[in-house]
């Protein structure tokens, strides 16, 4: 579970799926802006170096990552996009906050995957101290907004390939009597 040993940038590119139909949106806390901007750089480089046109990255800003969830809910509406990345930092502080802005998103992110029918990523990083999050956004642990871009691509795929499957088999099975865009059968 640790990052300790593992590079969050670290991946085979070629086991990837291309991505250059895919759109997304990236929601990004304004809080710890200096690693959050660090995070986003590195989902938006993940994106396009697997064939994301710039045009299909929707990138929203929210005032911390507590309102990620708020602000990830509100591009699954209206963007149109495949998969919602969300980009935060929380950094533990003197009192119980974090631990509540931690269970807060995190919460918030699970009960959108349940509820939305497209993936929402978790790139949040929620550390003891600065060093801790400058290492994961684009130091000495790689950065943790290109791990939440592959994961995105992952993602979608995911379900498409599913979606690709059952259409595959319905047409063997049923041939021209079976309309994809309805899941109904033509009379
Ligand atoms: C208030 C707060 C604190 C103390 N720390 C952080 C943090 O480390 N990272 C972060 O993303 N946001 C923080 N916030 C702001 C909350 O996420 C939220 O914006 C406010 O509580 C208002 O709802």
């Amino acid at each position: 579970m640790a990052t300790k040993n593992q590079n969050l940038s670290d991946y085979d590119p070629n086991k990837i799926p291309d991505a250059s139909d895919l759109r997304f949106g990236i929601v990004v806390s304004e809080w710890n802006s200096e690693i959050t901007g660090a995070l986003l750089k590195g989902a938006e480089e993940t994106l396009k170096k697997h064939g994301t046109q710039p045009e299909n990255i929707i990138t929203k800003y929210v005032p911390g990552s507590f309102e990620l969830t708020f602000g990830a809910k509100h591009v699954a509406e209206n963007a149109g996009v495949d998969a919602v990345i969300c980009l935060g930092c929380v950094i533990q502080g003197e009192t119980p906050h974090f631990d509540y802005i931690c269970q807060g998103v995190t919460k918030g992110i699970t009960d959108l995957n349940r509820d939305y029918d497209i993936p929402f990523i978790f790139g949040v990083l929620t550390v003891l101290d600065q060093q801790q999050a400058l290492d994961r956004a684009g130091g000495k642990h790689g950065n943790k907004g290109d791990e939440a871009a592959i994961t995105a691509i992952k993602m979608a795929a995911f379900k498409y390939e599913l979606e690709d499957d059952y259409f595959n088999e319905m047409i063997d099975e049923f041939g021209d009597e079976y309309d994809d865009d309805d899941d109904f059968f033509i009379e």
